[in-house]
């Protein structure tokens, strides 16, 4: 890796991965992130839901057993979903960068050192992966959903002036600091959502690297459709309100 953040960046990315019904995907995805950036990664959080399964639990200590000074766990007490997951880790991450990743699989590890890469370059605040950009991939994922995605995603790339193609995965690398400025309000899948055009809003510089998405192949899926109409009322809204009304208040905790 080179550019200006690259010997920053070294040993102190801390990853947040969020886990309910996952087994051998969440193994897969904290041995892949390990063995490809033994060099980066300082910190692994897994955040289980109240209702995370047994054998998710199993793999959990399993995996906290193997790698001792690296993973540990938290159990999400105070918010639901899986915006509330994240939020409750960001104040429990030390490292100053942080990666959201899920494990299910559908954010492929394989694409972490990309990323990683791309945020040593030091010209980005945040780096997303996308499903979009020429060399990623949207796997099965149904023909109409695609259309409807590419659609919102162009609509609000627009509307916040950017060159963005997926503003909405919540498979992500931030200066940590990007995490503590803001009043967080999401607790389901639109905080990812939240989560990048707050930033944007701040003047955050988000970069893009392209991943491959594969539908997971154990657990089900925890979206639903309700929160659709939310992904509208977070864009449009954060759009217009004042930046001040966006921050966190000063002292104040975030998540
Ligand atoms: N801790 C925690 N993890 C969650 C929660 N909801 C979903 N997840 C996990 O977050 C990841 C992404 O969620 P998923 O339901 O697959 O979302 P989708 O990929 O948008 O369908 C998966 O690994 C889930 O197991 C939650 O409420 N709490
Ligand atoms: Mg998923």
């Amino acid at each position: 890796m080179t550019g200006r953040d690259a010997p920053a960046l070294a040993g102190n990315v801390g990853v947040v991965v969020t886990a309910v019904d996952e087994t051998w995907s969440l193994r897969e995805t904290v041995d892949a992130l390990l063995a490809e950036n033994p060099d980066t990664i300082s910190d692994v959080l897994i955040v289980l839901a109240a209702h995370a399964t047994p054998g998710c639990r199993a793999v959990t200590e399993a995996l906290e057993a193997a790698y001792p000074e690296i993973v540990r766990h938290h159990e999400q007490a105070l918010l639901p979903g899986v915006g509330g997951a994240v939020r409750e880790c960001i104040a429990r991450m030390p490292a100053p960068w942080l990666l959201m990743i899920a494990s299910d699989l559908e954010t492929d590890p394989r694409t972490v050192k990309a990323m990683i890469g791309r945020m040593g370059r030091g010209d980005a605040d945040v780096v997303t992966a996308s499903r979009r950009l020429s060399g990623a991939s949207f796997g099965d994922y149904h023909w109409f959903k695609r259309i409807c995605n590419r659609l919102f995603q162009t609509a609000f790339s627009v509307l916040y002036g950017q060159r963005l193609t997926d503003m909405t995965f919540g498979f992500r690398l931030y200066r940590a600091a990007e995490l503590h400025r803001y009043d967080w309000r999401e607790t389901g899948h639109a905080f990812f959502f939240e989560a990048l055009v707050k930033p944007l809003r701040g003047g955050a510089r988000v970069a893009e690297v392209p991943t491959g998405w594969r539908r997971r192949r154990e657990g089900a899926s925890h979206m639903s459709l309700r929160e659709y109409p939310r992904y509208f009322k977070i864009g449009l809204l954060t759009r217009c309100r004042p930046l001040r009304a966006l921050l966190a208040a000063p002292g104040g905790t975030a998540g």
